[in-house]
């Protein structure tokens, strides 16, 4: 096999593509300042996730799950996309048959313009009554605790997917039909842990995809896939996308 493809050469196939799907993980927004979980300044540093992000945490200390995301909300609410982010907007706009799967809550994607999207871990600006399942958007910063629903008053969680909770059916159906129709998958800033989103690399390996992978450090998913780059999201996705090469 010849050598390595290049970002060019990966550029060039994106222009080719009919169709492409990206996964993201918190690599992404880390360039917006968004600390990731799994880092050294990670979120789960001084938290275990099943103390935080579980029904059962919910179920035994609800004050305490809503300080830690009454705290990331905080944190988010002055962060903004990054040009990885708006990179992502544009490639949306150029490919005919373009979706995007993310794991990230912080919203950021949606903020950037992205619409073909599927949240699968849910948002961290949406919040669901666990009495009566009503979803509804809530930016308040801080958020009263224990928030209330304002059609039942029963206790309203984050609308988010907490580990041994099953993803929504939606955004499983658009994710795999993604996965499985894709000519190429670019899988961004994620250390490929959490299940089901780590199978998807494979998933579309299976599927003929060729599959791209960007991120800070090596992964389980670097062995399987096409190639791999090492380097900011930042840096390198606005040149798989825009014509920075040629100013039109
Ligand atoms: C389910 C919401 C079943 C919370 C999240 C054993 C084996 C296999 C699976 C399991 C198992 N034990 C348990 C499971 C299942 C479990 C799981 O996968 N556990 C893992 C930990 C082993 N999964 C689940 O529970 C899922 N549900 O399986 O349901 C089921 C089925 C039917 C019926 C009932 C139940 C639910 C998973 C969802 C959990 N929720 N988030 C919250 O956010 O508050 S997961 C959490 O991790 C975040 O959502 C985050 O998005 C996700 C993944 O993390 P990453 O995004 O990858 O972030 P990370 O920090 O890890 O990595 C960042 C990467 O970026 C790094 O690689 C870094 O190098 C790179 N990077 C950093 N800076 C940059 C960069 N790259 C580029 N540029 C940069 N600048
Ligand atoms: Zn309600």
């Amino acid at each position: 096999m010849g050598h390595k493809p290049t970002i060019t050469d990966i550029k060039e196939r994106i222009t080719q593509a009919r169709s492409v799907t990206v996964l993201t993980g918190a690599g992404i927004s880390a360039d917006s300042g968004v600390p990731t979980f799994r880092g050294a300044d990670g979120l789960w540093k001084n938290f275990r996730p099943e103390e935080l992000a579980s029904p059962d945490a919910f179920e035994r200390d609800p004050r305490l799950v809503w300080e830690w995301y009454d705290w990331r909300r905080e944190l988010l609410s002055t962060k903004t996309p990054n040009a990885a982010h708006e990179a992502l907007v544009e490639l949306e706009k150029r490919i005919a048959d373009f979706w995007l799967i993310t794991q990230n809550v912080d919203g950021l994607h949606r903020t950037a313009g992205s619409t073909q999207v599927s949240e699968i871990h849910g948002n961290i600006w949406k919040v669901r009554c666990t009495n009566c399942g009503m979803v509804e958007s809530n930016h308040d910063v801080p958020i009263d605790i224990l928030p209330s629903c304002t059609s039942c008053q029963g206790l309203l969680r984050p609308h988010i997917v907490w580990f041994g909770e099953s993803l929504a059916r939606e955004d499983l159906d658009a994710s795999f039909s993604a996965l499985q129709n894709c000519e190429l998958l670019l899988i961004i800033g994620t250390s490929g842990v959490v299940y089901p989103a780590a199978s998807f690399a494979p998933i579309a390996k299976e599927h003929g995809a060729f599959v791209v992978e960007l991120n800070l450090d090596p992964t389980p998913n670097s062995d399987l896939v096409d190639v791999s780059f090492q380097g900011r999201a930042r840096d390198i996705v606005p040149l798989l996308v825009t014509s920075s090469g040629n100013r039109g």
